[in-house]
């Protein structure tokens, strides 16, 4: 765990988070802001920095996200009606927490890349 880090207090258990899946190695909860009517959020318990730190320093786990977000899609009904996995890296993608996640969208016709 990392001292100040919002998602590994999630994880914790210390502040509170709605849950939609729990993996041995994964958790998922829903966005506090959701972008689009399903909008979850996959991380992984142990603390690393972003996607790159994950699949530099923990051999698998970034798999574990990848299988868990679809998990959470089949639970969540958006299997057939697809939806988009994402990694924010960096201020021009708008990254606000330095705890690695996947964010899982759907739900509804999503909009196109970019701006
Ligand atoms: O995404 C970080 C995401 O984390 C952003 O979509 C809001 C979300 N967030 C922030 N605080 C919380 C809590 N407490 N619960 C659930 N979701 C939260 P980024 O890729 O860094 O821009």
């Amino acid at each position: 765990m990392s001292a100040d880090c919002l998602f590994c207090k999630i994880v914790a258990g210390e502040i509170p988070a709605t849950v939609v899946h729990e993996g041995e190695r994964t958790l998922a909860f829903r966005d506090i802001g959701p972008q689009a009517s399903t909008h979850v959020l996959v991380v992984p318990r142990e603390h690393h920095e972003d996607a790159l730190a994950l699949a530099t320093d923990a051999p698998g786990l970034l798999d574990d996200l990848v299988t868990a977000a679809g998990e959470v899609a089949k639970s969540e009904g958006i299997t057939e009606s697809g939806y988009r996995l994402v990694f924010n890296t960096g201020p021009d993608a708008g990254r606000t927490v330095f705890h690695a996640h996947l964010h899982v969208l759907g739900g509804e016709q999503l909009g196109l890349f970019g701006r």
